[in-house]
């Protein structure tokens, strides 16, 4: 078993009794030596499904975490039984630093920020070529959450079987963005599958998209079945008797280090917490030409200087376009 040896943890000191009043102490020590170290894999109301070792932990979160939520990807310390018997319940009394974080509000105007999932390197950002039908905007703010969040993109454009993939991939072939194409033959076939694991290798990928366009149909062909009983996952069943994602699920995928995770389908992703100054990061190539910009530019306005400089051939003026389009998506409604 790891054991956490050299983690401290600051509150400890606030925490412990300061008997004679005098000076705070200030040796800080290792706290929850023993901890083991696992994996979240999904959340349910406040029961966390974890990954330790090759064990299902159930884990509650520990008192002393107050207001810090553990989300699906999250590398937890635990404590406590985890044995993983039935109707055992192991403390979650750490959450790691996390190396990356996928965040969305449910409208721009909404305050309140959600962590989808940490820790993944990678969005797959699902659409279907119909049933539903694509939304270049609702793809845009996924785009701009991925590179916000420190995450890759990558598209994945589903049931092209019933619809040519041509008008999308106007859109986004010069995005310079992974992408793959699917089709309901290519997932009878298992191709579906193995296109995608290509572009899952040494990474951690999360697929986000609106509901019915294949995530947990594309998440089932990567990972076999006895895999995804392992979390005793149940999906619920919609009024039309369709499967719904109902909550996020991280899934191993098996001979590798790499994970799926599966998530909830959105009707939008608002984008409110995300500084649209930051957009700009997402786009390399541009930065260096935004240096005559005037102070606090938005790049998305007449004197912005990336206009001349692209005109002078620095670069590919289609990607100013996407930068553009992406810094615009904001003030935007869904769907059009
Ligand atoms: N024709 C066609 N249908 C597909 C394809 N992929 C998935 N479907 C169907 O689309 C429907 C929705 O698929 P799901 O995998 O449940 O979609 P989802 O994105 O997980 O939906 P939520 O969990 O609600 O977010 C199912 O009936 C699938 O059989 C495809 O390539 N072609
Ligand atoms: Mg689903
Ligand atoms: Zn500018």
């Amino acid at each position: 078993m790891r054991r956490y040896g050299k983690h401290t943890d600051e509150d400890d000191i606030r925490s412990r009794p300061n008997r004679k009043g005098n000076r705070p102490r200030t040796n800080i020590r290792p706290k929850h030596e023993d901890a083991a170290e696992g994996m979240v894999l999904t959340v349910d109301r406040g029961r966390l499904t974890c990954l330790v070792e090759n064990r299902i932990v159930m884990a509650m979160k520990a008192r002393e975490l107050g207001r810090k939520a553990a989300v699906v990807g999250d590398r937890v310390a635990l404590v406590g039984d985890m044995s993983g018997k039935k109707d055992t319940l192991a403390r979650i009394v750490r959450i790691e630093e996390r190396t990356s974080v996928l965040r969305r509000t449910a409208d721009d105007d909404d305050p309140f920020e959600r962590v989808v999932v940490a820790n993944a390197d990678q969005l797959a950002i699902v659409t279907a070529l119909a049933d539903p039908e694509p939304r270049p905007r609702l793809i845009d703010r996924c785009l701009v959450a991925a590179f916000d969040g420190g995450l890759t993109p990558l598209l994945v454009m589903t049931k092209s079987d019933l619809a040519s993939p041509d008008k999308l991939l106007e859109l986004y072939g010069h995005l310079d963005i992974p992408y793959v194409v699917t089709s309901r033959e290519e997932l009878a076939n298992n191709d579906a599958a193995d296109l995608v694991r290509e572009h899952l290798t040494g990474r951690i990928t999360a697929f986000v998209g609106h509901s019915g366009v294949g995530k947990t149909t594309l998440v089932n062909a990567l990972v076999p079945e006895e895999r995804r009983r392992l979390t005793g996952h149940v999906n619920a069943v919609t009024g039309r008797g369709r499967h719904t994602t109902t909550s996020a699920l991280a899934l191993p995928l098996e001979g590798t280090d790499d994970w799926v995770i599966d998530t909830p389908g959105v009707r939008s992703f608002g984008l409110a917490h995300i500084d649209p100054s930051r957009v700009i990061h997402a786009f390399p190539d541009l930065e260096p030409g935004t240096v005559g910009c005037p102070r606090a530019c938005s790049h998305d306005e007449q004197d912005c200087a990336l206009d001349a400089w692209v005109a002078e051939g620095h670069a590919d003026p289609a990607r100013l376009y996407s930068l553009r389009r992406l810094l615009s998506t904001r003030e935007r409604t869904e769907g059009d």
